[in-house]
């Protein structure tokens, strides 16, 4: 049942004294590196006494971490740093994520715990379909499962054909994926006339990297016919494996040993309640080469209440209800796309893909969603298409507290992307 018990398992008050210990450990290795040992100068690290003091440290946030690219953070010999990963940003300066040797082992440790956790075995068939390469997601998940012992097909995003003949050649019974690109996968399934849930092996879903609402998960467990469980992270703090949810589902345990969170209002930084959205902020215990202090994700998330019937002590989050440069605001209303999704995925003739758009008509901004047909509902007549937007409208109306246009398309209408789906594009000119 677990992969490291006395970890899993560990009575909160020790868990505590852990992230204490861990936490001075972490500022004074922190301290090693150019940024830390500014931002951190006059900190003694022997002084912070409880997790709780991790609150009289200055944050860290990507522009820290774009200004001093590539090796301002780093607190080991660069002859030391053995791996690059860089954030999913598109734009700008990167970010560079440097891991030393250890810090390559913890990860894939942690990564494996969550695996073990959700059911995977040495005796599965792992494929890895996220990107190989800078992403996080690729990599950090491919060395998780090899150091749990399965079997890793490392077929990389995309090619949907040659995804499904291994899947059915090599007998894969877990799959790693982006959810945006398993819904697409099930489509390329049903256009060779086979069923995902029936024509593949699979038991086991490992979704992640991007926002997706609780009916997109659903979708996915029942196209594949799988159980799909939600795994959070993020490359500044190593990639996947950060936060991940075990088999009650019922929120994602993030691994307090090597995270410290904290879940604070994004605009007065002061801790919310428990079951309360914040935006989650997080240090490294374990980090050698670039240990993070109070690095604010934008990441908007609840801390669940109360303990978890499978035993794990590590405290849940819910699942991430969108990030706060992600909201935008339409004719003073403010939406997460996530709120979008939820109400999209409601109906079983729209299939997983969606862009919404936003521009300038007028004197106001007009919001269009552009949702794909799902493969089934391909040969709707355009009169059911149009009864078909005017209940999305509705339904979006009654969710968002604005009306929408709404455009259907066929399956496939909407460009498609490699990795993460885009969701939404910003046309308007604020001058
Ligand atoms: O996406 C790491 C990862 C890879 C996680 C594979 C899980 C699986 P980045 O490219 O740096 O790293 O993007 C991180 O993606 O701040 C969130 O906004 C979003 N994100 C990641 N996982 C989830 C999730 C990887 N399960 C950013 N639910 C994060 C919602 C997620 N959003």
């Amino acid at each position: 049942m677990f992969w490291q018990k006395d970890i899993e398992l560990m009575p909160p008050e020790q868990l505590r004294e852990l992230q204490t210990t861990r936490l001075r450990r972490s500022v004074a290795q922190a301290k090693k590196s150019p940024f830390y040992a500014k931002a951190l100068a006059g900190v003694e690290p022997q002084s912070l006494n409880s997790p709780e003091d991790v609150r009289s440290l200055p944050f860290t946030v990507k522009k820290d971490m774009r200004e001093h690219f590539p090796y301002g953070f780093l607190a080991v010999p660069r002859s030391q740093v053995v791996r690059l990963h860089a954030s999913s940003g598109t734009t700008g300066t990167p970010t560079a994520i440097l891991h030393s040797k250890a810090d390559l082992r913890s990860w894939a440790n942690l990564m494996a715990r969550g695996l073990y956790m959700t059911g995977v075995r040495p005796s599965d068939v792992f494929q890895n379909l996220t990107g190989y390469g800078l992403f996080s997601g690729g990599l950090g998940m491919h060395y998780a499962a090899e150091r749990l012992g399965t079997m890793v097909i490392p077929a990389g995003a995309g090619n949907s054909r040659r995804q499904i003949l291994l899947m059915r050649q090599m007998g894969t019974t877990v799959m790693h994926i982006i959810p945006s690109y398993a819904l697409r996968l099930a489509g390329a399934f049903a256009e060779q006339g086979l069923d995902p849930s029936t024509d593949s092996k699979l038991k086991i879903a490992i979704i992640g990297a991007e926002p997706h609402s609780e009916q997109t998960r659903k979708r996915v467990e029942e196209l594949f016919g799988v159980k799909a469980y939600n795994n959070y992270g993020l490359s500044e703090l190593n990639g996947p494996g950060v936060a991940i949810e075990c088999p009650e589902q019922n929120g994602l345990h993030l691994w307090e040993d090597a995270f410290l969170l904290e879940v604070l209002d994004p605009v007065t930084m002061e801790p919310v309640e428990p079951g309360q959205v914040g935006e989650l902020v997080l240090t490294t215990l374990e980090r050698r080469a670039m240990p993070l202090i109070r690095y604010r994700t934008r990441d908007l998330a609840a801390l669940l209440p109360g303990e978890c019937a499978c035993g794990r002590t590590h405290r849940r989050l819910s699942r991430i209800v969108g990030r706060s440069d992600d909201m935008f605001i339409i004719k003073g209303v403010n939406v997460y796309p996530m709120q979008v999704e939820s109400v999209l995925m409601d109906f079983k003739a729209i299939g997983g893909q969606y862009l919404i758009v936003l521009e300038n008509k007028g004197e106001a901004d007009a919001m269009t969603v552009r949702a794909e047909l799902s493969p089934e509902a391909a040969g709707l007549s355009q009169k059911e298409r149009d009864g078909l937007a005017r209940a999305l409208a509705k339904a979006l109306r009654d969710e968002l507290l604005v009306t929408p246009a709404v455009e259907i398309l066929p399956p496939g209408g909407l460009p498609m992307s490699q990795g993460k789906a885009e969701r939404v594009q910003d046309r308007r000119n604020f001058s």
